[in-house]
């Protein structure tokens, strides 16, 4: 494993307006995770059927894709050894009901379709995720002066 593999996350519309933003990013940086990108917006329907095309067959797609847009999104791309299996453990199950408590689906969220969170659920969508969502030069290349507490 590598220090330096990225995972995208974000914190869907009901994370941010039930004001869970800043508990969502502490749980990651408490972990010893590094933010490398950041940002604010609401995607709009086309760009939400592009994150989910996975998804384009399932019945739920459509809702799911309107929910996406329905308000602000937290992008964010972080770093470090394990990254995006272990951020996929700190998410927790996908339906909430079934993340174990400790998680933050699991601890903050009750139904699968207001879920507060998305993950990439592997390296191949990690990479295809941030390109989506980031261009490069928003991506910020920088040693955390901790990282030599983390790591050793
Ligand atoms: P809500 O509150 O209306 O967004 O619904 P949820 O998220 O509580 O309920 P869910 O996840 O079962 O369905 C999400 C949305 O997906 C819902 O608004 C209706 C839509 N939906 C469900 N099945 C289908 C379908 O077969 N076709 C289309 N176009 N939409 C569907
Ligand atoms: O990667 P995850 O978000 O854990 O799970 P996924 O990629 O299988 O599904 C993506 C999102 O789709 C998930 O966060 C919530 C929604 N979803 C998944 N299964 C269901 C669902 N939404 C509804 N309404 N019903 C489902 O069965």
């Amino acid at each position: 494993m590598i220090q330096n593999e990225r995972t995208f996350i974000a914190i869907k519309p009901d994370g941010v307006q039930r004001g869970l933003i800043a508990e969502i990013i502490s749980r990651f940086e408490r972990k010893g995770f590094k933010l490398v990108a950041i940002k604010i917006m609401v995607p709009s329907k086309e760009f939400a059927q592009k994150h989910y095309h996975d998804l384009k067959d399932r019945p739920f797609f459509n809702g799911l894709c309107g929910f996406l847009s329905s308000g602000p999104v937290i992008a964010m791309v972080w770093e470090g050894e394990g990254v995006i299996k272990y951020g996929r453990k700190l998410i927790g199950a996908t339906d909430p009901q079934k993340s174990e408590p400790g998680t933050i689906r699991g601890d903050l969220a009750v139904v699968v379709g207001r879920n507060i969170i998305h993950g990439s659920d592997g390296p191949e969508t990690a990479k295809d995720e941030i390109n989506l969502w980031f261009k490069p030069q928003e991506l910020v290349n920088y040693i955390s002066n901790e990282e030599k507490w983390i790591y050793g």
